[in-house]
């Protein structure tokens, strides 16, 4: 049937050229009776970019969130359903300028697209698998029929290398969600598996502790153990991770956060690692306005600076952007600000060194020492690393090197960013006066506590006999003899 196949291609052209050159999804009118018949083409992506925020081109309106270094995957709507195509499959993912991590994904990367609805939308999912063994998908928080829950042996069969399964359900509640394999989890979601679920509102004013901002990021928490040199997640690993991610990228491979001074920010963000995550933001003070269950009512919120995320859960926080700057945004648990790189250097700080960098290089050429002022020299220091291996700390600032890697990014607050526009305004140039710098003065000398007692310990007290009054069982309260 030739016709049919050139309708079909002709149809598949369109809906790529749609989705990849307009950046929208594609008009229902667009794709033929023929081709609407067929699984819809699976758009792939090949760049770990922030895309820009695909706004909907057809279905109910809504506001689109940024995927921090990801995508939305575009739909067609056949016959008022949303088809989304999803393919598991191996990627190669990018996960910092210099590295590049073999993972499972979806759609070419890892995490997989992000999937944006509306409250009441009916969705059609085809999965197909492209991995060695079999998956399934989890859309972990939803409501949904059972038999779409995605538990492979408890709610379906698992999907078998090669074929293609359809999930069809309402998304019934708004909210944060994350999607993931619910077959042989430990090795699939350790190589990278998952991705974000929106449901935006379909009537945002009426949606009780839903309230409507200028920009609302979200991204996934994620943790590979890459040994230096290679690129393929050990999957056995329980505690022991060296790469703290946000959406399978490490700082400085994250991209910034970037708003106009005055918006109201959301930043939704998912935990998909094996332990929790204190997620702080610098120079202003959020509320947690979400969580895995929906929207909290107004009252029950406090203003934060750090919330912390525990492990399968979702948050989203809000604020109002309104100090210009460029602003930390890390998780506070310090390691997780660290690149891969050996976890057991002993601690070095005080130790003196002296003559024995000489001495070991006679052994050991490249020898050389580390630590005995800190580790802040790491990330200055010209150690050659294995291929394919990020420096544990390696970002750089306007001022000089910033000492961290895994989960940290930038919050930049502009007054002149346009309205809608993500793309990187630069570093903040500080109004004169507004930033610490050295002080020239000479010091005077410090003032010590001068007396002892207080809380300074006396100084050469002979040690006191000590006295031992034993008590015997049953004694009656007399004191020992
Ligand atoms: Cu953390």
């Amino acid at each position: 049937m030739p016709q049919r196949t050139d309708d079909l291609r002709a149809a598949r052209r369109r809906f790529l050229g749609g989705a990849a050159l307009a950046g929208t999804a594609v008009a229902a009118s667009a794709v033929s009776r023929v081709a609407l018949a067929a699984v819809p083409e699976a758009v792939s992506q090949d760049t770990a970019a922030t895309a820009a925020p695909l706004q909907p081109g057809t279905g109910r309106p809504y506001n689109p969130v940024v995927t921090l270094n990801g995508w939305t995957l575009p739909w067609r709507m056949n016959g008022g359903v949303k088809e989304f195509h999803l393919v598991a499959e191996p990627v190669v993912r990018e996960m910092a300028p210099g590295m590049k991590a073999h993972l499972w994904g979806y759609n070419g990367q890892s995490p997989g697209p992000t999937i944006e609805v509306v409250g009441g939308d009916r969705v059609r999912i085809y999965v197909t698998n492209r991995l060695p063994e079999h998956t399934s998908i989890h859309w972990h928080g939803q409501r949904l029929p059972n038999g779409m829950d995605g538990v492979s042996g408890l709610t379906q069969p698992a999907i078998q290398p090669g074929k293609t399964f359809v999930y069809e359900f309402v998304a019934r509640r708004p909210g944060t969600f994350m999607y993931h394999p619910h077959a042989d989890e430990m090795t699939q979601m350790a190589m990278g598996m998952h991705g974000m679920w929106i449901t935006h509102p379909r009537d945002p004013k009426r949606t009780p502790g839903y309230q409507s901002v200028q920009r609302d990021f979200c991204f996934l928490l994620n943790a590979f153990d890459i040994e230096p040199g290679s690129a393929t997640p050990k999957i056995m690993t329980m505690t022991e991770f060296n790469l703290w991610a946000w959406n399978s990228r490490v700082f400085p491979g994250i991209d910034s956060l970037n708003v106009r001074r005055g918006d109201r920010v959301r930043i939704r963000v998912g935990n998909l690692t094996m332990t929790n995550h204190p997620i702080h933001l610098h120079g202003h003070e959020f509320v947690v306005a979400g969580t895995d269950g929906g929207w909290t009512p107004p009252g029950s919120r406090w203003p934060e600076v750090t919330t912390d995320i525990a492990v399968g859960q979702m948050r989203a926080v809000e604020f109002v952007a309104d100090e210009e700057g460029d602003w930390a945004f890390h998780c506070h648990k310090s390691h997780h600000t660290m690149n891969a790189m050996g976890h057991d250097v002993p601690t070095m700080i005080g130790v003196d060194h002296r003559g024995i960098a000489a001495k070991m290089g006679q052994l050991i050429p490249d020898y050389m020492v580390m630590g005995e002022r800190g580790m802040a020299d790491m990330a200055e220091m010209p150690m050659p690393l294995p291929d394919n291996t990020l420096p544990m700390m390696t970002g750089k600032g306007p001022f000089g090197s910033v000492e961290m890697g895994g989960m940290f990014s930038v919050l930049k607050v502009r007054r002149d960013q346009p309205h809608g526009d993500h793309r990187d305004p630069g570093w903040f140039a500080h109004p004169p006066g507004t930033r610490a710098h050295e002080v020239g003065a000479p010091l005077p000398e410090p003032v010590r506590q001068g007396a002892a007692g207080g809380s300074v310990m006396p100084p050469g007290q002979p040690p006191q006999p000590t006295e031992l009054r034993a008590r015997k069982p049953g004694a009656g309260g007399h004191a020992g003899h």
